[in-house]
This record gives C-alpha cells, structure tokens and sequence, in this order.
C-alpha cells in the first residue's frame, strides 16, 4: 500500500508551461484543505481511499497540485500535469477538472471560475480557421461593428418566408442572418429548402446592395447529419453554420471543425445558463467560452452587458477580452452581443463592447413598428450615429426608421444596469498566475 497520498503543494511554484490550472470556487462542511485534497485527487489520478496500486511514480508524474487555497474565499487553485491529457481531448479535459468532482458528497457548492492552459497544451488545436479577420476580409468590412439578425419567429415560418424575411434584413443593412437556435430540419422548415431559398435570397441582396452578406444555417444535430449539413452549406455556396455548442457539445463542435470545411463556424450557447447561472455552482461562461475558441469557434456568443440575457459588464467584459487577446497560435473568436437588444441599444452597446463584434438583434428588428426591412435600416442607422458619435435621439430627428424604433423602444439610460449582475464571480487574474489565459 503506498501510504496516504495527498495532494497539497500549498504556495508552491507552479510551472505554467507544464499544468493546466483549474480555479475553483468550494463550499463544504468540510475544511477547505479536505475539500480540496477530495477534488484533487478525484480529478486526477485518486479516488475516496488510498490505494494498493498506487505508486510514488504515478503520484509526482500525475497527481493534481493544490498550491492555493482560501477558506475565507472559497477559492482553492489546483495545477493538473499536463501528462494527464491526451492531445486535443475536449471531453477527456473536462471529465477531468469539471467531471465527477460536480457529483462528490462533500460538495455543497462547486464553480469552475476559470481554466488556465500552457501553450504546448493550445498548440495540440487548430483553433478558429477564420477568427475575427477572416470574417472581416469574408465580408469586406474592416473595422464597423458587424450587424446580424435572427430570424424572428424563433421557428414556424415556413422556408419561403424564411428567406423572405432575410431578404429584407439584408437589403435594410445588416451582414449577417442566422437561424435560431432551435430550428434544424423540422417538417415545417426543412434544413435544405431553407439553405437554398434562403442562399438564393442572400445573392439577390449582395446584386442589390453590392456588399458581402452572410447566412448562418443552424447545423445542431447528431454529428453525422451536421457534417451532411454543413457539405450541404458549402455545396450551395454558404460561408457559414452555426452550433449550439452546449447541447451539441464539444467532441460534435470538434467534429465538425475537423473535417476544414472551409466554413465559419457560429456557436450559439444555448443551456449555458444551467452551468453559468449561480455565482456558487456549474461552470463559469468564461472557461466555456476559451474552450469554444480551443475548439475552433469563429464567432461565439458571449452577451451583451444591456439586454435580455444574464451576464453583466465584468463578465462580458472578461469573456471578450479572452477572444479577442492574443493566445499561442489561435486566431480571435469574434463576441456576438445577442438577446434583447434594439437599436437604442447600440449606441451604449458598441461603447462598452467596441467595434470587433456581431451585434444581433431579433425581436430588435423584426419588431420594428413597419416590418424587417425599416428595423434593419434603424439598427444600421444606430450604428451610423455610434461611429459618428452623434447623440442618437439627435441622429433620429432626420432618420425615420431610427425614430420609430426610438419610439417603440426608447434610447438607453439606464446606469443601473451598468451594475455587474450577480454571475460576476470571475477573477481574470491570478497570484502565481497573473496575466495568463
Ligand atoms: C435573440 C435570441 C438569442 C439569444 C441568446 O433574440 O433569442 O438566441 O441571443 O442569448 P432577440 P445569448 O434579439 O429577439 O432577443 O446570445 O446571450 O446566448
């Protein structure tokens, strides 16, 4: 038997080419230090008891390190050796460091704030194949905030008015049309009918705009029938697909970005607040959001500080500057703020989010008091007076689609919500770690 076998490197100094480094936020009966040596070893190499097959080997070559831990915090940081992952194994990293740990009996609470990664682990992925500058140089706009829309309703119409409705947002000003993330191939909309109408129409309104414009068709399914669809995508001339990276999950989103379809890839987060929703439990949007851009995610959804969705300004704030920041060889994921958003939204919008994302509005447009088209020109309107830094009730008196938007919606003003909202508890940076992703 080899002895009692504990996990506890308290203050040590971790080699951060050499561990992908977990930070954890722990609630227990139990001391902090018996918590954190029950998760170490339950995510590494141990189990509840000591073992007969252990060696002294396997524990210095493999077992998880505790070098930080805070009773007063609920912090506890652990550095797992690299020799525990196989090469780009999204599902092996996260049974691992995010697995059983979440099931233990001694956990009351457990979140996963973020994971660090060395280099030579980044090195293993391809990452993004187009990143921010390729979407950019696909679409020909260097520097303007992109403008997307969904489809609204979420589903029921039916193909025809699908790539109708496109249609007019694209002729009204936006770049980017992507379904929702529940429609795929359901009787009322079936995928390749949509693709080709919806594509037919997406060329009739780059003949008449003469800009660029991209359609985004929603591939989530089992992975043999999204790699049928996205050939289906490429066959027909599409530039994009979009996953719901969540309930596809990651060994799908791999899949897919294996196969250099030559496609950018949308990722969608749909259920992410069941992991991301609790300040205490799940898993925190930023350790999701840098393993979407691992795995190869072009443009990813990450929120938009001021709409509907959860997710306030440090959170959104730290996700973005992890997908727009240099990291090893990975080309920049694109954020998308998306949910709830209007055009007197914009302008408050791009200011706290800046000029490299993909601004979807859905309800924002389709919405507008005289159809898609009216609310497409009033989002590009509002983009017009962000960039020219005209206050936008000023820029509405003489662009009437922005003031009837205006009218229905309001412009923002509220400062309150500025507030980061409750799921904030995200630490970017770190004691032995500082300044890494
Ligand atoms: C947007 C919508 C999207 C959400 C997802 O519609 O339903 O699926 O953006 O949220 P609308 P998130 O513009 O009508 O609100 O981007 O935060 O994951």
């Amino acid at each position: 038997m080899y002895g009692k076998q504990s996990y506890l490197h308290l203050g040590e100094n971790i080699d951060v080419d050499k561990y992908i480094i977990t930070e954890f936020y722990v609630e227990s009966d139990k001391s902090i230090l018996e918590v954190a040596e029950a998760l170490a070893a339950e995510s590494s190499i141990g189990t509840w008891t000591d073992l007969s097959t252990m060696d002294a080997d396997i524990m210095t070559r493999l077992g998880a390190r505790i070098f930080y831990a805070n009773e007063e915090e609920h912090i506890v940081k652990i550095a797992y050796p690299l020799g525990l992952f196989e090469a780009e194994n999204i599902p092996q990293l996260l049974s691992d460091v995010a697995g059983n740990v979440f099931g233990m009996n001694e956990i009351i609470n457990l979140r996963v704030r973020d994971i660090i990664f060395p280099k030579a682990y980044l090195r293993t992925f391809d990452g993004p194949a187009f990143g921010i500058s390729g979407i950019r140089k696909l679409l020909g706009i260097p520097e303007r905030p992109l403008l997307g829309t969904i489809i609204k309703p979420k589903v029921g119409l039916d193909a025809d008015r699908h790539a109708s409705v496109a249609f007019d947002a694209w002729v009204g000003g936006v770049q980017v049309v992507k379904d929702d993330e529940n429609l795929s191939n359901q009787s009322f909309n079936p995928f390749e009918e949509r693709v080709v109408k919806t594509l037919a129409m997406l060329r009739k309104a780059e003949d008449i705009t003469g800009e660029k414009k991209m359609y985004v068709p929603n591939i989530s399914a089992q992975a043999s029938d999204m790699l049928k669809r996205a050939e289906f995508v490429k066959a027909q001339g599409g530039i994009a697909v979009m996953m719901d990276i969540l309930t596809v999950g990651f060994a799908g989103v791999q899949y897919i970005r294996d196969q250099n379809t030559g496609l950018v890839l949308h990722g969608h987060r749909a259920m992410h607040g069941a992991f991301t929703h609790s300040t205490k439990h799940g898993i925190a949007m930023l350790p999701i959001a840098k393993t979407a851009r691992i795995c190869g995610i072009d443009q990813l959804h990450t929120g938009t500080i001021i709409g509907k969705m959860h997710g306030g300004e440090e959170e959104v704030s730290a996700i973005n500057n992890a997908m727009r920041c240099e990291w090893g060889n990975l080309k920049k994921t694109m954020p998308i703020a998306s949910g709830g958003v209007h055009p007197g939204l914009l302008q408050k919008m791009i200011e706290l989010i800046g000029n490299d994302v993909i601004i979807n509005l859905g309800g924002g447009i389709h919405g507008h008091p005289d159809g898609t088209k009216s609310g497409a020109i009033a989002a590009s309107q509002a983009v017009d007076a962000s960039i020219a830094k005209i206050d936008l009730n000023e820029y509405a008196k003489d662009h009437k689609e922005l003031q009837r938007a205006i009218d229905k919606w309001g412009v923002y003003k509220d400062e309150s919500l500025l507030v980061p909202k409750n799921n904030s508890l995200i630490t970017y940076t770190y004691g032995l770690t500082e300044g890494l992703m």
